[in-house]
C-alpha cells in the first residue's frame, strides 16, 4: 500500500448511511479499509474497500472476536505527524489512517431484551471498537474519529473541502469518548445487576416515584460497597429519599449535639426531629408515650423517637424514620404501634428487629446503614435527560454557627443553642423554602417547601401552636371512648387545636344564606362526628378564643431558624406570636435593620449565620 496514501478505517454495527459515506470518503481522496460485514456492504455496492486483513497480513480470528486488534491498524490511528513516529510506520510498512468511522455492538439493545442469556450479552461486548473509537479520539490532533451516522455529511463536505478543523476533531473526540463511557456504563450496569445486584452494589426498588415507573427502578453504587443493607421488606424511591435525608439529619444532629437524634420524615422533609432529651410529663402525653418506661433522667434514642414523632402527628402518619444510633427494643416499641413506612439505623437490637420485621404483614422495611461511609465530595443527578452536579452541602452546623448575636442579647443559653442546632439542621433537609420552629430539644413547626417565606414562617408557627394547643389540659383530658385507635385520637386532637371545629362559618356570612344554611348544617354533621370520640361532649377551643389565645401567650423560649434571609420584618412579627425568643438567618438581606428593629422591639435574641441551606 502506497506511504502516502491516507487510509480510512471503517468498522460499523450500525450501517446505516454507510454507502454515501464510503463514497464520500473515497471522492475525499481516502482508501478504504473495512471489518468483515461492513467491507462486504461497500463492496456488494460496487466500492473499492480493502478487508482489514490486507494491512494486517492477518485474518479475522475467534468467530470475530478478534478483527481490527492490531499494531497495522493501531499503530496508524496513534501515529503523531512527528519525524520519529513516521520512521516508525516506515519501518513496519504502516500507513497513516486519518479518519475512524466506527459504532459499537448494540450492548444496550441487546440486555434490553428480557430474555437476554449472559453468553449473548458477552458476546455483545466491543472490545477493538472501543479501542478504534478510543485510539482516534486521542490523536484528534491528527484523525477525525466519526461514531454517529448524523455527522456523516458533514464531516465529508469538510474532508472534501480540504479537511476538517481542529475544533471539528476536537468535538468528534469528545463524542467519541461520550460514546464509550456510555457504552462502558451500560455494560458495567448490566454486570452490577448480574454479579452484585444482591445488595453488595445494588438493590433493586420497588418501583421509582410512582408505580408506573417501575422498570429499572434501583439503588446503586459506584466503585464502592454499598452502605446500606435491607434487613426486612423492600424499599421504594421515596423510601431511599427519605432515610438517606433522614440519616444524614440525624447523624449531623447527634454529631453537634451529642445525644442520640430521630427524624420522622415524610416526602423527603422531616416532619419530626429530635435530640433525646427526656421528655417531661406533659410532653409524655403528647406525644403518647405516657405508658412506656422511657428515661426521664437520661437522654435516650427511645426520647428522640418519641418527640421527633410526636411533634406534628399528622405529618409524620407513614413516616420513614432516621435514628442516629443501635435501636433498642424500647425504641422500636414506640414505633411498633406507629403507622410506619420504615427505618435506618446504624444496628438493631435483635429484640427491635424481631419486633419490627413483623410489622406492616412482614413488610415493614428496615435499612441498616454503615455509620462510617462517607460520600464523595461531589453529588451528581439527572434531570430532563440532563446532568447537574454540584459540591454537596457539607457545612457544618453546631453551636460555632450561632455566635454572630447581631441584635440586643436576651440571653443565649446551652437549651437555645441545642434548639437551633436542631431547627438549622432539619432546614438542612427540609425542601426550600423553610422555615423551622424547635423548643426543647424537637421541631415543633416545619413550614417546608413553600416558595414564599413568609408563608413557611405562618406555616411553621401554625404548627407550633397545634403544639402548644395539644398540651392544654382540656386536651390532656378529652374523655376518649374506648377503642379509639391512636391515629384516629391524633386526627380529632388536630382538629380541635386547629379551631376548624364548626367554627368557619363567620367568615364565609358573605354567602347567600341558602348557602350558609346548608354550610352550617354540614359543619354541625362534622361536630356531631367529632363528638363520637367522646364519652362527654366536648367544648371546642376554639370557641372559647380567649382562653386559647390566653394559653399561648404563655409559651416562650421557642428557636426560630430559615434556611435563607428573612426579607421582610413580618417574619419575625409572626414568629412573636407563637413564643419565639431567638431568631437565626442567614443575614444579607437589605432589610437586614429592620429584621434587627424588630427582634429588638419584641426582646428577641437574633443571630446571623452567614449559612445559606436551600435544599431540593
Ligand atoms: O469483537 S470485537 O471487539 N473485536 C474487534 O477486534 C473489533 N473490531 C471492530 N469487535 C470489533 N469491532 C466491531 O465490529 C465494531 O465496533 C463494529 O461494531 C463491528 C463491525 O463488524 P463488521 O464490520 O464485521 O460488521
Amino acid at each position: 500500500m502506497a506511504e502516502e496514501k491516507m487510509l480510512a478505517i471503517i468498522s460499523v454495527s450500525d450501517k446505516t448511511g454507510l454507502i454515501p459515506l464510503a463514497e464520500g470518503l473515497v471522492s475525499a481522496g481516502l482508501t478504504l479499509v473495512a471489518s468483515g460485514g461492513t467491507a462486504k456492504t461497500i463492496r456488494d455496492n460496487g466500492i473499492d474497500v480493502h478487508d482489514v486483513a490486507d494491512i494486517t497480513k492477518f485474518p479475522e480470528m475467534l468467530g470475530g472476536r478478534v478483527k481490527t486488534l492490531h499494531p497495522a491498524v493501531h499503530g496508524g490511528i496513534l501515529a503523531r505527524d512527528s519525524e520519529s513516529d513516521r520512521k516508525d510506520l516506515e519501518k513496519h510498512n504502516i500507513s497513516f489512517v486519518s479518519v475512524v468511522v466506527c459504532n459499537l455492538y448494540p450492548f444496550k439493545k441487546t440486555v434490553q431484551s428480557s430474555n437476554c442469556s449472559l453468553e449473548e450479552a458477552v458476546e455483545n461486548i466491543d472490545i477493538g471498537g472501543v479501542t478504534l473509537l478510543r485510539a482516534a479520539a486521542k490523536n484528534h490532533e491528527r484523525v477525525s474519529v466519526i461514531c454517529d451516522p448524523a455527522d456523516y455529511d458533514h464531516i465529508i463536505s469538510e474532508l472534501k473541502s480540504g479537511g476538517t478543523s481542529r475544533e471539528r476533531r476536537q468535538l468528534l473526540a469528545l463524542k467519541a469518548f461520550e460514546h464509550t463511557t456510555s457504552y462502558d456504563e451500560s455494560i458495567s450496569g448490566f454486570m452490577r445487576r448480574r454479579f452484585a445486584g444482591n445488595g453488595e452494589r445494588a438493590l433493586p426498588l420497588r418501583y421509582g416515584t410512582n408505580p408506573h415507573q417501575k422498570d429499572d427502578a434501583e439503588l446503586y453504587i459506584v466503585e464502592d460497597e454499598m452502605p446500606i443493607k435491607v434487613l426486612n421488606g423492600s424499599p421504594g424511591y421515596i423510601n431511599i429519599l427519605d432515610g438517606l435525608n433522614g440519616w444524614q439529619l440525624v447523624k449531623e444532629l447527634s454529631d453537634a449535639t451529642k445525644m442520640p437524634a430521630a427524624a420522622s420524615f415524610k416526602h423527603v422533609s422531616p416532619a419530626g426531629a429530635a435530640i433525646g432529651l427526656p421528655l417531661n410529663e406533659t410532653e409524655s402525653a403528647c406525644c403518647m408515650v405516657s405508658d412506656l418506661p422511657i428515661d426521664t433522667k437520661k437522654p435516650s434514642l427511645a426520647a428522640a423517637y418519641a418527640r421527633a414523632r410526636g411533634a406534628d402527628r399528622m405529618s409524620s402518619f407513614g413516616d420513614f424514620i432516621a435514628l442516629s444510633e443501635k435501636c433498642d427494643e424500647l425504641t422500636a416499641k414506640i414505633i411498633n404501634r406507629e403507622v410506619s413506612d420504615g427505618v435506618v439505623a446504624p444496628d438493631y437490637d435483635p429484640a427491635a428487629l424481631s419486633l419490627l420485621a413483623k410489622k406492616k404483614n412482614g413488610n415493614y422495611c428496615v435499612l441498616k446503614i454503615n455509620p462510617n461511609y462517607l460520600p464523595s465530595e461531589t453529588e451528581e443527578r439527572t434531570v430532563f435527560g440532563l446532568r447537574l452536579r454540584q459540591k454537596r452541602n457539607n457545612a457544618v452546623i453546631n453551636a460555632e454557627t450561632f455566635t454572630n448575636v447581631v441584635g440586643k442579647e436576651n440571653g443565649m443559653n446551652k437549651q437555645a443553642v441545642d434548639d437551633l442546632i436542631v431547627a438549622t439542621i432539619a432546614l438542612k433537609y427540609a425542601q426550600s423554602n423553610s422555615v423551622c420552629f424547635a423548643h426543647r430539644g424537637q421541631v415543633i413547626g416545619m413550614g417546608a417547601g413553600q416558595q414564599s417565606r413568609i408563608h413557611c414562617t405562618r406555616l411553621a408557627g401554625d404548627k407550633a401552636m397545634n403544639w402548644w394547643l395539644r398540651q392544654h389540659p382540656t386536651v390532656l383530658s378529652l374523655p376518649w371512648k374506648n377503642a379509639i385507635k391512636r391515629s384516629e385520637k391524633s386526627n380529632a386532637i388536630d382538629v380541635l387545636c386547629s379551631g376548624v371545629l364548626g367554627s368557619e362559618v363567620s367568615f364565609l356570612s358573605f354567602l347567600p344564606s341558602k348557602h350558609l344554611l346548608n354550610l352550617k348544617i354540614f359543619l354541625q354533621i362534622a361536630i356531631d362526628q367529632w363528638q363520637q370520640y367522646f364519652n362527654e361532649p366536648v367544648e371546642p377551643l376554639a370557641e372559647v378564643r380567649e382562653e386559647r389565645k390566653q394559653w399561648l401567650s404563655q409559651q416562650t423560649g421557642v428557636v426560630m431558624s430559615s434556611d435563607a434571609f428573612l426579607p421582610f420584618r413580618d417574619n419575625v412579627d409572626c414568629a412573636k406570636q407563637f413564643g419565639v425568643s431567638y431568631v437565626a438567618h442567614p443575614g444579607g438581606s437589605v432589610r437586614d435593620e429592620e429584621i434587627k428593629e424588630a427582634c429588638d422591639e419584641h426582646g428577641i435574641t437574633l443571630i446571623h449565620t452567614g449559612l445559606r441551606l436551600f435544599h431540593h
